[in-house]
């Protein structure tokens, strides 16, 4: 309350209502270790209702987390290590960035799915290395969002009964009581999913406590749901229960509270016997811990290959030399650049066998099977192939779950027009640093018969402009391999693959190295100017090949550059792109099949950009792209024009 209060912001409502829950959990039934954040064989607990973040703090804090009373008084403020919204990175003990509502639930079933993938991989009858619960509170908002819907068919088809999702049942959302926008029966609709599902009284401690024990003991193949009724903002009669109770706006009642609840009027108060509890608790829980590291030591004396296997997934590291594990394609090969990355993805995930790949429900289509490596099922939980179904939004937050459990390499696939439903998952992967590969196809107008609904036109540059994910549009099966790699390289955040449905052409003219390695620079030369630089064509994907035609026909002073990673390309000293893109020269010509905004930082106001203001059409992919100005003529006659 104080903490709201002071930074007169916030939400007062949930950390209030749910206190009691969190009492429970952090006083009493939660398995984890306040000095070990991350340890492996932790309960995770996930707020989803991540506007309640005050309650998650003051329980850390509490618990004996590095979250010192200063950091609660800094709630909201700048540099804190208690933002608005949980931040992962930002605050020990938290699990996952949320706020965009829903997102938690999916997150949650991503990280009980990689907790059930690594018990396979790793458990031994004596040795019950990854033996914990996926707990997850949700209020209405998280569960009327779609995301959340996906994800809990997912969870329930799947049989994660890991997972335990708390529903803050209060009756009420933010503008109004939730009646207003809500009148079906939630459990029913778990239920449905496949949930088992209970109901208790949220406020009574013995209640909950019960259910949730009796939900933790249930391996039955079903993931668990309490129902928990509680009272937003209790403890402020003048908001409780009412849509008041949910922002601030009981703040300025605060000091009435206090009182009536018997609390002294110093703020930020916890009593001595709180702090003797706690203190108390957390050396239990650090016992328990010991006895866990014990058994873990044991494991890893016994299986050492396994050991360093789990130590390397934990650390992140990635064989350095990936790159050398793709073959080089053949110089003949006419392959569209999905097929091969198909080709590509295989040695990697040989080489990385933490990788899995998912699909909703295009494999056949995106390519990404990984070969040998088994579906992930309800009875065989270490296979490395996740069939998400036709929920792309699902998909991507549960691959965000995978990504914040740490150990597993998710990658996941669908038509690159579908990564409008999984933006804000990608998003999230993208401001939390979590390393997904996404690896999505038919990625402009050379769809062509499936028609505008399903051509890219503004999607690639629209997710270029996300801060911190890295777009790859390869042109040519050897920059699909270097992108690969990229991809797979790249642990400090989230990498997505543009990849054609059409077969492009080899670009023989260079040797494999220059054109793997150049995806790595972001940018780079393809077809150096014999006389004097006066030219620069750019471009990368498909539309290279039109830009390399053009450039035979615009005289020897030509440059073609590629450009298949802005992000990459933006990294790179300032000298290596002056070498690539020199100042001197301003006659400068892009080609993209898509929106062209992007191109014009490279463009200038003396170049000329060719792309679409339109959406794509129905017809053959190739006549697709003529009638839309793709052509090496076009490029001709623009660069003439300059
Ligand atoms: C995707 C998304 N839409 C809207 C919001 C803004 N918002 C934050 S909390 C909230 C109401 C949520 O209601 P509920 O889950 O019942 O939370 P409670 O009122 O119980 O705190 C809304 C609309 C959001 N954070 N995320």
């Amino acid at each position: 309350m104080d903490a709201v209060q002071a930074s007169k912001s916030g939400h007062l409502g949930l950390p209030l209502g749910c206190a009691e829950i969190a009492a429970v959990l952090y006083g009493s039934d939660l398995q984890h270790n306040p000095d070990e954040p991350r340890w492996i064989g932790r309960d995770y607990f996930i707020l989803s209702a991540g506007h309640g973040s005050m309650l998650l703090y003051s329980w850390l804090h509490l618990s004996g987390y590095d979250l010192p009373m200063e950091e609660i008084k800094r709630f909201r403020q700048l540099h804190s290590k208690t933002p608005g919204h949980p931040e992962f990175f930002e605050t020990p003990g938290v699990e996952c960035t949320t706020g965009p509502l829903g997102q938690g639930v999916a997150n949650a079933v991503g990280v009980a799915m990689a907790a059930k993938m690594a018990a396979a991989r790793f458990n031994t009858p004596e040795h019950m290395i990854f033996d914990q619960h996926i707990i997850c509170l949700a209020g209405d908002g998280c569960l009327q969002e779609g995301v959340s819907a996906e994800a809990s068919a997912f969870a329930g088809h799947f049989g994660l009964d890991n997972l335990i999702l708390i529903y803050d049942s209060n009756a009420v959302t933010l503008d109004a009581m939730a009646a207003v926008t809500q009148s079906e029966d939630t459990g029913k609709r778990f239920q449905a999913y496949g949930f088992e599902v209970q109901k208790v009284d949220g406020q009574d401690m013995t209640a909950f406590q019960r259910a949730l024990r009796k939900a933790k003991k249930r391996d039955n193949g079903k993931p668990q749901m309490i129902i928990a009724h509680t009272l937003i903002g209790k403890g402020i009669p003048e908001v409780a229960g009412t849509s008041k109770a949910h922002g601030e706006a009981g703040a300025k009642y605060v000091d009435e509270a206090r009182k009536n609840l018997g609390l002294p009027a110093e703020h930020y108060y916890v009593s001595d016997d709180v702090r003797e509890y706690f203190a108390r608790h957390k050396k239990g829980l650090v016992r328990k811990y010991k006895r866990w590291e014990k058994m873990y030591k044991d494991w890893q004396g016994k299986h050492p290959e396994q050991a360093q296997q789990l130590q390397d997934a934990i650390d992140k590291k990635v064989p350095a030399d990936l790159m050398e594990k793709i073959p080089a394609f053949p110089a003949d090969a006419k392959l569209a650049t999905r097929k091969a990355g198909s080709e590509a993805l295989q040695p990697l995930a040989r080489e990385m066998p933490f990788l899995i790949s998912g699909s909703a429900d295009l494999h056949g289509s995106t390519l990404n099977y990984i070969e040998g490596g088994g579906d992930f099922s309800r009875e065989k939980h270490d296979g490395r192939n996740v069939h998400y179904g036709i929920r792309e939004h699902g998909m991507c937050a549960i691959m965000n779950g995978v990504g914040y459990h740490g150990i597993f390499r998710a990658s996941g696939a669908t038509f690159l027009v579908f990564a409008d439903y999984c933006r804000a998952s990608i998003r999230l992967a993208a401001l939390s640093r979590l390393p997904n590969i996404y690896i999505f196809t038919h990625d402009s107008i050379g769809v062509g018969e499936d028609g505008p609904t399903h051509e890219p036109v503004e999607t690639v540059t629209g997710l270029r402009i996300i801060p911190q994910l890295d777009v790859i549009r390869p042109a040519d099966p050897e920059e699909t391999a270097g992108a690969f790699a990229a991809a797979a390289q790249r642990t400090d955040g989230p990498t997505l693959l543009a990849l054609t449905r059409q077969a492009v052409p080899m670009m023989n003219e260079l040797d494999v190295n220059t054109r793997r390695e150049g995806v790595l620079k972001g940018g780079y030369i393809v077809k150096r100017e014999t006389g004097d630089l006066n030219l620069i064509l750019l471009s990368c994907g498909s539309e290279l090949q039109h830009a390399l035609a053009a450039a035979k026909e615009l005289g020897d002073g030509t440059r073609v550059v590629s450009i298949p990673c802005f992000e990459r390309f933006a990294r790179q000293s300032d000298e290596y792109r002056e070498q690539i893109l020199p100042d001197s020269c301003r006659r400068r010509v892009a080609i993209e099949a898509g929106v062209t905004q992007i191109w014009d930082q490279y463009v200038g106001l003396d170049g000329h950009v060719i792309g679409l203001h339109r959406f794509g059409m129905s017809g053959p992919g190739d006549q697709v792209m003529k009638e839309m100005g793709m052509t090496a003529q076009h490029v001709i006659d623009a660069a003439k024009a300059l």
